[in-house]
């Protein structure tokens, strides 16, 4: 029996864990670390399985390649060369934006996945280039990117101090957090009550956290800017602000949220005229204040408006960048990458639909159009990297039957699955207890400053190929060395070009330093470990590998800081407050509510025991609570007759569903969970769960304009007895 520590890689609560493993390798028991100063022995139900999971005997050991309908496990060389061939024949023939890349959610979560996702976009340098990043968060890129001129200065809200806490789109005590990494979310929100503070949830839900809060409002699905622009308009007509920031458009903005009266929003919204100018009044009142939004208003038809005016809410009232308010991290690893040019959108556009390019990449929602589409530039080849589009993408069955036509595609994934199946090579990753592990992102939102690193627990075994080598040997096929060249020397090229980038900069304590030199000093047993090894030294903390593998339970590094004048890049060197391409897209949200609206809605629904698709084979997490089912008012059941099952029909398709009548869910608004739909996967405990995937009835043809995000939330649907 041993003893290992390791952060839960599944959500982005950053957990750290403490396993028992016997002595044959296999994972006994999984428990919250209590001395994590982070999280402190929390622990869910789906770290609690992280043994289970990690052993699935449905995971992938060796590489698969499919021969028609057979897949034959190959050796690694066999793998890589069909890849070699597969992906050069496609670039050579019809140019390198014919190759596609696409990198789903968990490379967020791996170290490997940080490391080569930059080394892949540069070398591929294709304009096909998607992530999980336009199926969630790109508006709150776009806005703070325009705002405050970096894309990644994302304000966490201080949950731990705040005085009032207005929770707009987010379930955390569901979803644990996100862009705002936080464990043991339900004990944080407790102690803010226990303080005598105010939890306000805004949801067309009653969820897990809108049952706690002190207030639960219904809104309609997708008019969330409304809602924010009435307590913008209120601050300002009753001169309730309280500005600490130098900001640029106060006037402007004084003159676009004029139209936006409480009535106006009642009308939109369906919030009370009242409680709107209360929401307003409540927030300016009190000590400390924070606005909070996530998913529910990040993948609707209004992202990026919505994510402005959660901030400009909380620069108007004198919260953004204090204590209490919203708060920016400083990590221990990531500093050295918070510099760069001012953003913008629109390098390029995508080719079928001329959507913006946005921070290099252009949305998952028109990957269909460009397969399906003929002409220069087609995408004819896929390399996906740890995503299930069939299942997450916005109209995933049009991608189900999209995918079959391209010439090659390559995932790498542990799993055979609705996606992977159409694949020509799979390439699986070890087991989680084979990696070693470091939140290079997630680290960025936490609501302390706080660094934790765990090693590989796991050796490979005979036949494995870690995560790094895989994604690094990809890189190089891209590069036209072929399936044999050595990973070393690339890890050495991403090496070299970062700390060459740290010793050029001018403020830099290493400025002027022997790159060899420092590259001759660094610690690591990979290309990943030496990386962070190399980013923990440039950062302002005085780290290195060797300390946090002293301290396995991970390090507190103290309480968020004011700290705003270090990461405003924006041109005028002042805030944004009403950046012009936001302010244009204002039109179309006036012109969306202002005739007859849907009767019918459709809105997503997270569950405590899932992640996204992946985590339904794992026989503790399905089944009880955890079933695919449509919430729908009883009213709404009884005024349509439907009985234990319904028909939903929207303009991307149809579904049959079974139905659960609940009052969590207001009239006129219904509620699936995505990432079911299981079918053709090698997964044997979820293909016992199917369920089906919520995103055949998402209409991939409607985005968010600005940032191209998919819409999940407000899709007009009609629903009938089956
Ligand atoms: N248990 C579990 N945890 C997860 C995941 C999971 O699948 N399961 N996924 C992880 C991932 S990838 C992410 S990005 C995070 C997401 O983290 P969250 O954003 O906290 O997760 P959701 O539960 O989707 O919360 C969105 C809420 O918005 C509400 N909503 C829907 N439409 C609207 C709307 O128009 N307006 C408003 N105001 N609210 C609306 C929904 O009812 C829902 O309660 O969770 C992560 N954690
Ligand atoms: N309708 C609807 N659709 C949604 C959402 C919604 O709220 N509603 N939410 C969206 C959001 S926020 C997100 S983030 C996306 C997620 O979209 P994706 O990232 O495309 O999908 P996931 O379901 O997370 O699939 C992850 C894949 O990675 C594999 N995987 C797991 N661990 C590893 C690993 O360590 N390495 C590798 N290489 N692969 C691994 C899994 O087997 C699985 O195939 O879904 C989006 N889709
Ligand atoms: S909350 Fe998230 S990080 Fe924490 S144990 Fe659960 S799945 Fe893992
Ligand atoms: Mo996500």
């Amino acid at each position: 029996m041993r003893t290992a520590y390791r952060t839960c890689p599944i959500c982005d609560a950053v957990c750290g864990l403490r396993l028992t493993l016997s002595d044959a390798g296999r994972v006994t028991s999984v428990k919250g670390d209590a001395e994590d100063p982070f999280s402190k022995g929390y622990i869910c139900p789906k770290g609690a399985s992280l043994g289970r999971l990690d052993e699935d005997p449905d995971r992938l050991r060796r590489p698969l390649v499919r021969e028609g309908e057979r897949w034959r496990e190959v050796t690694w060389e066999e793998a890589f060369q069909a890849v070699d061939r597969g992906l050069t024949r496609v670039a050579e023939t019809y140019g390198r934006d014919a190759v596609a890349v696409y990198f789903g959610n968990p490379t967020y979560h791996t170290m490997a996945g940080f490391m080569y996702r930059e080394a892949i976009t540069q070398t591929l340098s294709s304009k096909n280039t998607y992530s999980a990043s336009t199926i969630d968060q790109m508006p709150k890129h776009v806005s703070t990117g325009f705002m405050f001129g970096d894309p990644f200065a994302i304000a966490v809200p201080d949950v731990d101090r705040t005085d009032y806490l207005l929770v707009i789109g987010a379930n955390p005590l569901e979803s644990h957090g996100s862009l705002c990494a936080a464990p043991d979310f339900p004990a944080r929100l407790k102690a803010l009550r226990e303080r005598g503070g105010k939890v306000v949830v805004v949801d067309p839900r009653r969820t897990r956290t809108a049952a706690f809060a002190d207030e639960h409002l219904f809104v309609r699905p997708g008019t969330d800017a409304y809602l924010l622009f009435g307590i913008v308009n209120t601050l300002l007509a009753e001169e309730l602000t309280a500005i600490d920031l130098d900001v640029n458009g106060l006037d402007e903005l004084r003159e676009l949220a004029a139209e936006f009266t409480p009535d106006e929003v009642e009308r939109v919204c369906g919030v009370p005229a009242e409680r709107v100018a209360r929401l307003a009044r409540e927030l300016a009142a009190a000590p400390t204040a924070a606005v909070y939004t996530r998913i529910g208003t990040s993948t609707a038809e209004f992202g990026t408006l919505t994510q402005w005016l959660v901030d400009v809410v909380n620069i108007l009232t004198g919260n953004f960048d204090r204590p209490g308010g919203v708060m920016f991290t400083r990590t221990a690893a990531l500093e050295i990458f918070r510099t760069g040019q001012p953003f913008d959108t629109g390098r390029w556009h995508s080719r079928v639909r001329g959507l913006p390019e946005v921070l290099g990449e252009v949305p998952v929602a028109t990957l269909a159009d460009e397969i399906e589409t003929p002409g220069t530039g087609q995408v004819r080849a896929l390399v996906s990297i740890a995503g299930n589009l069939v299942l997450s993408a916005p109209n995933g069955p049009r991608l189900d039957r999209a995918l079959p036509g391209l010439d090659f595609m390559v995932c790498v994934d542990p799993y055979l699955n609705e996606t992977t199946k159409h694949a020509d090579v799979i390439l699986p990753p070890p087991r989680i207890t084979q990696m070693p592990h470091y939140d290079f992102l997630l680290l960025i939102v936490t609501v302390r400053n706080y660094t934790r690193f765990s090693p590989q627990i796991l050796p490979l075994e005979p036949g494995q190929l870690s995560e790094a080598e895989i994604l690094a040997r990809l890189t190089l096929i891209l590069a036209g060395q072929g399936p044999d060249a050595d990973p070393a020397g690339l890890d050495d090229m991403i090496l070299e070009q970062i700390l060459r980038g740290a010793t050029e900069a001018q403020d830099s304590p290493y400025a002027g330093q022997d790159v060899a030199e420092l590259r001759a000093g660094l610690d690591g047993d990979s290309g990943p470990e030496l990386l962070l090894d190399a980013m923990l030294k440039l950062g302002p903390y005085d780290l290195s590998l060797a300390t946090l593998r002293a301290n396995p339970h991970g390090i507190d590094l103290g309480p968020l800081e004011p700290r705003l004048k270090e990461l405003l890049i924006t041109p005028s060197g002042r805030v944004e407050l009403t950046p012009p391409k936001i302010v244009a897209d204002l039109e179309r949200l006036r012109a969306r509510f202002a005739g007859p609206q849907p009767e019918f809605l459709l809105i997503g629904r997270r569950q405590l025991r899932s992640n996204n698709s992946w985590l339904h084979n794992t026989p503790s997490l399905v089944g009880g609570s955890n079933r695919c089912v449509l919430h729908v008012n009883p009213a709404d059941v009884a005024r349509l007759g439907l009985g234990e099952t319904a028909v939903v029909r929207s303009a991307a398709g149809e579904l049959t569903v079974p139905v659960e009548a609940t009052d969590q869910v207001m009239p006129g608004v219904v509620s699936l969970p995505h990432g079911w739909g299981h079918q053709g996967s090698s997964q044997r405990v979820a293909a016992a769960h199917p369920g089906v995937n919520a995103n055949a009835l998402t209409d991939e043809s409607l985005v968010d304009a600005l940032s191209g995000n998919a819409v999940f939330n407000g899709v007009p649907i009609t629903v009938a007895p089956a």
